[in-house]
């Protein structure tokens, strides 16, 4: 623990103590047991960043060893950055930050090198032009989501006879500029660049919410319903996307009609898979939590982390799910 912060820290416990007329002296060297952890979260705007978020708080809880200050940026940029720099300033042990978007996080970076803390990137990747300036990254392989997805789309038009037919994909992303949507659309725009008879009829752009998914969708199929497959980057918009088709009485999912492809395989998108409604859950595991942990103590003991660290994933269609299965997940 950096030394103002230890100092500010003790000063609070005391406070605390005195404030509730604890008879229990602190014990000699009890803050400085804890690793100082802040982690600026872009929100909460989808269950799989609730999952994330949660995640983090049970690995780096007080009995693991850890004294974790969270701070929701509410889906903007500024925000994180003022968090970052909230957390130079108190000194803490390590930040870690999972950034809205790639751009734009040079100079805070450098801010917290220079003071010598370790950044531990987690989810979306920071573009910088000196990979130095943070220690360590966790997250998906965004980018062969996709193409889980796009080779599932190929084999089951290719079973239903339609491998030649005109497809028009409605495509709607996520905040635009992470590093999800960003590897989610080229994967798709890539496989639509190999199919001439493969249409991205438009890109809404719904935010990962499912107010927002609802929204931009119904608004888009109230135009033009003639979609066959609706490709969302994110659980939170395919419900809000199925809200709308059921508004206006569109049939999809398994048993015909539009094909519905969505991304991160929360719980409750795995339930709507079973029920048929959902063709494929592409997982996107949110469970960073012990990966930071674990790179921390590497840190603790003079180990520096490997630099790029995969979360394992993988896919669920209709046909592969148990209520037993879907039980025993985690998210
Ligand atoms: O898919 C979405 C979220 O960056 C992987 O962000 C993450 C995405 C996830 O809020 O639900």
């Amino acid at each position: 623990m950096k030394h103002g912060f230890k100092i500010i820290f003790a000063l609070m416990l005391c406070l605390l103590l005195l404030g509730c007329g604890a008879d229990r002296p602190m014990e000699e060297g009890e803050e400085n047991d804890l690793i100082v952890v802040g982690f600026s979260q872009i929100g909460a705007e989808s269950n799989w960043r609730v999952a994330n978020t949660e995640s983090i708080q049970a690995a780096l809880s007080e009995e693991n060893g850890f004294m974790l200050i969270l701070d929701n940026a509410r889906q903007q940029q500024e925000n994180q950055l003022k968090a970052v720099r909230t957390f130079i300033q108190q000194g803490v042990d390590y930040i870690v930050l999972a950034p809205i978007v790639e751009s734009g996080w040079e100079s805070v970076l450098e801010e917290a090198k220079r003071e010598g803390i370790p950044v531990i990137i987690i989810d979306r990747r920071v573009e910088v032009s000196n990979q130095g300036l943070f220690t360590a990254w966790i997250g998906a392989n965004f980018r062969q989501e996709a193409e889980t997805a796009v080779s599932w789309l190929e084999e089951e038009l290719l079973l239903s006879g339609r491998e030649d037919e005109p497809i028009n994909i409605l495509h709607v992303q996520g905040t635009l500029g992470g590093t999800a949507q960003i590897e989610r659309s080229a994967g798709l725009l890539e496989a639509v660049e190999r199919h001439s008879n493969w249409t991205v009829t438009a890109q809404l752009v719904g935010e990962y919410t499912q107010a927002k998914g609802y929204e931009v969708v119904l608004e888009y199929l109230r135009q033009n319903r003639d979609i066959d497959v609706l490709y969302c980057e994110n659980d939170d918009m395919a419900f809000g996307a199925m809200q709308a088709m059921d508004e206006l009485n569109i049939e999809y999912g398994a048993d015909g009609g539009v094909i519905v492809i969505s991304f991160d395989a929360a719980r409750t998108a795995l339930e709507a898979c079973m029920a048929g409604k959902i063709n494929l859950c592409v997982e996107c595991n949110p469970l960073h939590g012990p990966k930071v942990a674990e790179l921390i103590w590497q840190m603790e003991e003079g180990v520096l982390p490997r630099k790029e660290n995969f979360v394992d994933e993988g896919s669920f269609t209709t046909e592969m799910l148990t209520e037993e299965l879907i039980a025993n997940r985690a998210y």
